[in-house]
């Protein structure tokens, strides 16, 4: 080799080495140097030395006012958050002068009676700087322990997004007693629409010897105001009530129990006979009763601070009361019964439906079911039975319009299902970030009584002034160790928990608290990325399914792929109805299923007109041409054509937005996170081009921009 060749190798080697290293000191300054996948929002990074300055003045003790585990948990995560982030070394004790008091607000009071304290409910805290005997001192006070816990979280959350704390006063409540995530698990370990792994409960038929993941569970958990976790799949495995299955469901809720996390069983209603104890299920079986009362006491002397259950009965093959020709609130009640003494609450699925439906007959409709079967039997649930409701009347799809039967039921709890886990968008494969959509569902107006009901306020139960509410939100996570295979779309969990906590912060508040925690304060890194997760969900929509038309993903199999003929002639009643003339369900009332006649009269007035429609919701509520002209002024089909193309075009121009942070987020977290966008630009181009192309097939209308059926004209 000659010497100016070596030269320039030489060039280009040290570049490349150069920009290695810069990556490398950018990188160390992003991750931390912390382990940052398990930890995901908690990797508690260290601060620059000039935003750490801005906490100096902190208190170096911390003193806790009374023993309990959860406040023994709070006070060792202060003391780990402090050190991680600040370099400061916290020392547990009262004799200090300066101290971070921990303790419940009766406890504040006593020991600082001059404070004027605010007002608290369960679950919530209050953090105040505050002098405490003469000291400059800071008061995490809680409404109960979890409060407490839930304080300290809240104020290393600060810290972490360089917030100013000095004078902070300030004072958070949760909105709904119950913030629950349910988990698919199965007892072999898979999880049913999980993409995080294997269960980190269960493995073999068993519980897991090492429960560490467990624990960490927990600890994210409790990091935002989630109260509860049911372990189990709903479509439940009645040998989670076997005498030799409770010890081991006891190890979950142990390693739950330092983080104020109760844990729930998704329960079989055929589980006293499955098991082989009676020869009935029959809710009304005084024999039937006993079994559940019986089994209930079982766990609770195991699991004094269990939880309750989830049920899913009649459907999808879950066995239920219609076996007996009993209802819902029948087996609701039966084993709400047994609960009842040990404060455990009952989580009953309003997704009661037939999945064997006529798809000839035009007036079946799927989306009718849960209020069909729900709505007559309000008002005859027990108050520790909760109905709990996915956010549309059909199943998670990418857009549906709000379940009418959160408007349906006024003398009966209720609890908004969302789905965390993306099974039909983009399996943590494709961004999605899912809180533009959830802040739809819950800030939907449903008019009862030409009133202001919002969605969030009936499943609160504060429009009807019912004993409970709350939230339910599919996660599955598992044992990868980001735990949903995409680092990115943990920002659906953490948005589910904070939106249950406040259903008022918005979308843009979320994640810009969620990308500070999990990567920084870098504000070029903080914008690139809250925006790509802001624009996703509208993007994702765009190529897989605009204006409403719900399934267009093979509904027989992966959920995935694009398969628009899945959803047609089959009983699943997952139907769009496209044919060589339009497309979309006509669930009107005058001419249609009449599902738009179980909303209130005002939302009716909305839906049932096409001229008041919504575009993004058209083909959910009627079937039109696809000639028919939008409120935009194009026509359905071009519309169709055009959405696919911008949304795969967007889905594309991810990848050099991600470019842009390059150096500025660590390595390997780069890379990663960049093979996903180039994944996600190919799988649009699919989504656009089998969409496109089976309308134009079907239509016989080309697309006016002369994109389409090129191919086919070949020769
Ligand atoms: C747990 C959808 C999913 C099923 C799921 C069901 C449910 O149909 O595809 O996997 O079953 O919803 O919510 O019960």
């Amino acid at each position: 080799m000659k010497s100016a060749q070596y030269i320039r190798l030489a060039c280009v080697l040290g570049f490349l080495l150069l920009q290695a290293a810069l990556a490398g000191t950018k990188a160390l300054a992003e991750s931390g140097g912390t382990p940052i996948d398990t930890e995901a929002w908690l990797r508690y990074a260290p601060l620059e030395a000039d935003s750490a300055r801005k906490y100096a003045q902190l208190p170096s003790r911390v003193e806790v006012l009374h023993e309990s585990l959860v406040l023994d948990t709070a006070q060792k995560e202060l003391i780990q958050g402090m050190s991680r982030m600040l370099g400061h070394n916290i020392q547990a004790g009262s004799e200090g002068k300066d101290v971070f008091l921990l303790g419940t607000l009766a406890e504040i009071h006593k020991l600082v009676p001059e404070l004027k304290l605010p007002r608290l409910g369960a679950d919530g805290y209050w953090l105040k700087a505050a002098k405490v005997r003469g000291y400059d001192s800071f008061v995490i006070a809680g409404g109960n322990d979890r409060g407490v816990l839930y304080g300290v979280f809240a104020l290393l959350s600060n810290i972490a997004r360089e917030q100013d704390i000095s004078k902070i006063d300030e004072v958070d409540e949760p909105y709904t007693p119950l913030r629950w995530v349910n988990q698919w698990d199965n007892l072999d370990g898979n999880i049913e629409r999980g993409y995080g792994g294997p269960s980190i409960f269960f493995a073999d038929g068993k519980v897991r010897d090492d429960l560490t993941r467990a624990g960490q569970y927990g600890r994210l958990l409790a990091s935002v105001g989630i109260n509860g976790c049911t372990i189990n799949n709903v479509n439940a495995d009645p040998r989670v009530f076997r005498d030799d299955f409770i010890p081991q469901i006891k190890r979950i809720a142990d390693a739950f129990r330092p983080w104020g996390v109760r844990i729930s069983l998704s329960a079989d209603l055929s589980a006293p006979k499955a098991l082989g104890d009676l020869d009935s299920f029959d809710p009304l079986d005084p024999r039937v009763a006993a079994w559940w009362k019986k089994k209930v006491d079982e766990i609770y002397r195991e699991i004094p601070d269990f939880g309750g259950f989830t049920i899913k009965a009649d459907s999808e093959g879950q066995p239920g009361p219609s076996t007996y020709g009993r209802t819902q609130a029948d087996a609701a009640n039966v084993i709400a019964r047994a609960l009842q003494p040990h404060g455990g609450v009952v989580f009953y699925r309003a997704f009661v439906y037939n999945h064997h439906l006529d798809w000839r007959n035009l007036k079946n409709d799927r989306a009718r079911a849960a209020y069909d079967n729900f709505h007559p039997l309000d008002g005859q649930f027990d108050d520790n039975v909760i109905i709990q409701i996915k956010n549309g009347p059909i199943d998670f799809q990418v857009r549906e319009p709000v379940s009418p039967l959160f408007a349906g039921l006024h003398k009966t709890n209720e609890a908004i299902e969302l789905q965390i886990t993306q099974e039909y968008t983009g399996q943590q494969r494709q961004l999605c970030f899912l809180v533009p959509m959830w802040k739809e569902a819950l800030d939907f107006d449903m008019r009862i009584d030409d009133q202001h009901t919002p969605v969030k306020a009936l499943v609160a139960g504060r429009v009807f002034h019912r004993p409970t509410g709350g939230f339910a939100g599919v996660a599955n996570v598992g044992m990868d160790a980001n735990w949903m295979g995409s680092p990115l779309a943990l920002a659906n969990l953490y948005g589910f928990a904070r939106l249950a906590w406040d259903p008022d912060l918005s979308a843009q508040a979320i994640i810009e608290e969620w990308t500070r925690l999990t990567f920084g304060n870098d504000p070029l890194v903080v914008r690139t990325i809250d925006s790509m997760q802001l624009r996703s969900w509208h993007i994702y929509e765009s190529y897989t399914g605009p204006l409403g038309a719900g399934t267009m993903t093979n509904i027989t199999g992966n959920h995935y792929d694009p398969a628009p003929e899945s959803s047609e002639r089959n009983g699943w009643g997952q139907w769009h109805r496209a044919d060589h003339d339009g497309i979309g369900m006509d669930r009107t009332v005058a001419t249609g299923t009449g599902f738009i006649g179980q909303y209130p009269p005002a939302v009716q007035k909305i839906y049932e007109p096409l001229a008041s429609c919504p575009d993004e919701l058209l083909l959910f509520f009627h079937h039109v041409p696809y000639t028919h002209v939008l409120h935009s002024g194009k026509t359905l089909i071009q519309h169709i054509y055009d959405s696919h193309y911008e949304g795969a075009e967007q889905a594309g121009e991810f990848i050099e937005q991600w470019k842009t942070l390059r150096g500025h987020v660590e390595e390997a977290r780069y890379s990663d996170i960049l093979a996903r966008f180039e994944y996600q630009a190919g799988e649009a181009i699919v989504w656009r081009d089998t969409i496109c192309n089976w309308i134009y097939q079907l239509s016989g209308i080309p697309d006016q921009k002369g994109r389409l059926g090129k191919e086919s004209r070949q020769p």
